[in-house]
C-alpha cells in the first residue's frame, strides 16, 4: 500500500513501477482514504504501541492506493524492497531508503508474511476482488 505521504508526495508511480520492474503481477489495485475502523483493524497488533493514535490519524489523513501484488515469494521480497520501518536505516536503493526519512511518514506498506497478506487483502479489498489474468511476460520471468 502506498501510504498517504506517498500519495501526496506524487510517488505512486515510482512505488507501483518498483514492484512491476521486479515481476510481479498485480491482482487489485484502488485508491481510497480509508476509515478509522479499518485502519485499526488492520494495525491491531499495535494497538498497545504509543504511536498507536498518530499511526491511524497519519494512514486515514487522505487517499492510499492499496494494493495485492503476487509471485513468488513476494511477500519477503516486498519486504526487502521495501526496507526497514525506520528510513534512516533502510538501505539505499529500498523504496523508503530512497525516498523517506521518518519512521511515521515511510510512504509504504507491506504485509509481512503470506498469512498477513491473506488476512490484510481480505481487510483492503473483500471477497472476490482479485483479478485473474495472465501475464504475457510470464515465461520471461519465470522457467
Ligand atoms: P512495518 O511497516 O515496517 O511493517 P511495523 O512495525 O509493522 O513496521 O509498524 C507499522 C507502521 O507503524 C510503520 O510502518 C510506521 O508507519 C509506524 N510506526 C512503527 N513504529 C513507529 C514509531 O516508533 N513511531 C511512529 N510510527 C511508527
Ligand atoms: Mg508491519
Amino acid at each position: 500500500m502506498v501510504k498517504p505521504d506517498g500519495v501526496q508526495r506524487g510517488l505512486v508511480g515510482e512505488i507501483i513501477g518498483r514492484f512491476e520492474k521486479k515481476g510481479f503481477t498485480l491482482r487489485a489495485l484502488k485508491l481510497f482514504t480509508p476509515s478509522r475502523e479499518l485502519a485499526e483493524e488492520h494495525y491491531k497488533d499495535l494497538s498497545a504501541k504509543p504511536f498507536f493514535k498518530d499511526l491511524v490519524d497519519y494512514i486515514t489523513s487522505g487517499p492510499v492506493v492499496a494494493m495485492v501484488w503476487e509471485g513468488n515469494g513476494v511477500v519477503a521480497s516486498a519486504r526487502k524492497l521495501i526496507g526497514a520501518t525506520n528510513p534512516l536505516n533502510a538501505e539505499p536503493g529500498t523504496i523508503r531508503g530512497d525516498l523517506a526519512i521518518q519512521t511515521g511518514r515511510n510512504v509504504v506498506h507491506g504485509s509481512d508474511s503470506p498469512e498477513n497478506g491473506e488476512r490484510e487483502t481480505g481487510l483492503w479489498f473483500g471477497e472476490g476482488a482479485l483479478v485473474d489474468w495472465e501475464p504475457s511476460l510470464k515465461p520471461w520471468l519465470t522457467e
